[in-house]
């Protein structure tokens, strides 16, 4: 039954809008808005619409967060796919959305729905084509028909030049993964309602984790066809499909889905730590006690350490059973330059590795401390390098931990070894991780053998100092 209303998972009100705010900005005639209320329909009737995320792309769907009262993304063009295939990962029970432009999707983000596709991520990808650059004022599209006129081909698409049209659908088709694929088209009201059908089965496949499903929805532009409403979709009907055809391309949606795309296998504790590192001194992962989650900026100049600390800790986290992610950040100087390094630690499924308001801040020299004191949490905590840092922390409503790391470094006869001494600090005042576990990470870890006692006598030799300063 088609119901003549607003469905609940759209907004109330649209507040892109001023004052116009129950209509969206899609043009008179355009698809987009007829391919979101069968979307937003269907999130009703299935009842997921508070466990959606839906992924916008660049082109005219780029305000979709204004309209979906659901989780959103706006992926930078092309991208969907693979901001999808992270949230897919990440949130094993969300109903995730793709949803592209033709430009987007076939154009600059060729390789990101070829890639999630031959994976078989359990996702949805709306595909809307309509043959043009939407957006940016109708450029020719990789889909754009031959003769076509736009404003990059004026004189109309040549094939000779530019290719012919790109079907999607086949290319997909071309790939085992997919279980589902189908073209339909908004040309006509039978079309929305087959179009109606394919999309519920897209999200239906979706939700019985059978995997990958592409709809492609050949969609009007009246705007940059140059057409009124009716006759775009008449131009639809007449030229585009046949050239794109209409059809079920594929249709697994009985019986098993294949096991291989089904439930994708997250490598964790000594698997994956075997993966980082071979074999290791860890073999049991121990249970972590870690209650709140660690977002770590470790930073300093290029040479100290400072992204083999991150990669340490992030082992660390590893072999006690934690979720972890390791960001490096360096500029192009082998020595002297700028270095960062990102870590979270977390009992739960970590979605983005970036760590913009840090609670742990590991400051190995001035610039740094500079940079990033004012970014760390009411609460966290500091550490400094007190060697190399002539100031104090000057905030008063977290933790802060001055150690001459590089002095105790040195004095253990291995200056490079400052970032041990950071990393220890850091974990035995927090109790984050165990320092055992460091401990036995730093034979694998540490590249020169003849640096390993060296190491192992530098974490003691910060735990003495921290004990002699009362700090722990
Ligand atoms: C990296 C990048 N390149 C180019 C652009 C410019 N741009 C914005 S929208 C768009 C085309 C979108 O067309 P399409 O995906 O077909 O969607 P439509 O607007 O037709 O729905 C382009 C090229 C951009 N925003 N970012
Ligand atoms: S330019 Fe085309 S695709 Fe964009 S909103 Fe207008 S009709 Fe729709």
């Amino acid at each position: 039954m088609i119901k003549h209303e607003k469905p609940k998972s759209f907004y109330d009100t649209f507040e892109r809008k001023g004052a116009g705010q129950q209509v969206s900005h899609y043009c008179p005639g355009c698809g987009h808005g007829t391919v979101h209320k069968l979307i937003a329909e269907a999130l009703v009737d299935f009842d997921v619409a508070d466990r959606t995320v839906f992924m916008s792309p660049v082109g005219c769907s780029v305000f979709a967060y204004y309209y979906f009262d659901v989780g959103n993304f706006q992926c930078a063009h092309g991208r969907a796919p693979a901001v999808a295939t992270g949230v897919r990962r990440t949130l094993k029970d969300a109903l995730v959305i793709s949803y592209q432009g033709d430009g987007d999707l076939a154009g600059i983000g060729t390789a990101e729905i070829i890639h999630a596709a031959n994976r078989g991520e359990n996702m949805t990808v709306f595909f809307i084509n309509n043959a043009i650059y939407g957006m940016t004022g109708g450029q020719m599209a990789p889909t754009t028909l031959v003769g076509q006129k736009t404003t990059t081909t004026p004189t109309g698409r040549s094939e000779q030049n530019d290719g012919g049209p790109l079907g999607m659908a086949e290319v997909m088709q071309a790939i085992k993964a997919p279980v589902y694929i189908e073209r339909v088209s908004l040309g006509t009201p039978q079309g929305v309602l087959k179009t109606r059908r394919a999309v519920r089965k897209g999200l239906q496949y979706q939700i019985e984790k059978r995997g990958f499903s592409f709809i492609e929805i050949l969609s009007p532009c009246p705007i940059n066809w140059k057409m009124d409403p009716q006759t775009s979709r008449k131009w639809l009907t007449d030229k585009l499909e046949p050239v794109f055809p209409v059809q079920s391309f594929r249709d697994e949606g009985t019986g098993e889905a294949p096991p291989a795309f089904r439930e994708k296998r997250m490598l964790k504790g000594k698997d994956l730590l075997k993966l980082l590192q071979g074999d290791t001194a860890i073999t049991e992962v121990t249970e972590s006690t870690l209650e709140e989650t660690q977002y770590v900026k470790i930073a300093g100049f290029g040479g100290q350490g400072i992204l083999s600390a991150g990669m340490f800790l992030a082992k660390g986290g590893i072999a006690e059973g934690l979720h972890a992610t390791w960001l490096p950040s360096y500029g192009p100087e082998m020595r002297g330059g700028k270095a960062y390094a990102s870590v979270i630690l977390s009992k739960q499924l970590i979605g983005s590795p970036v760590v913009d308001l840090p609670n742990v801040l590991i400051a190995m020299n001035l610039p740094s401390l500079i940079a990033f004191e004012d970014d760390v949490q009411e609460g966290g905590i500091i550490l400094v390098n007190s060697s190399i840092i002539d100031r104090k922390v000057s905030r008063s409503d977290l933790r802060a931990v001055h150690i001459p790391a590089s002095d105790i470094a040195k004095e253990g006869g291995l200056i490079a070894a400052s970032n041990m001494v950071m990393i220890t600090a850091y974990l035995a005042v927090t109790g984050t991780l165990k320092v055992d576990t460091i401990k036995k990470l730093l034979p694998q870890s540490v590249r020169r053998k003849e640096h390993v006692d060296k190491n192992l006598k530098i974490v003691d030799a910060s735990i003495a100092y921290l004990k002699q300063q009362g700090v722990i």
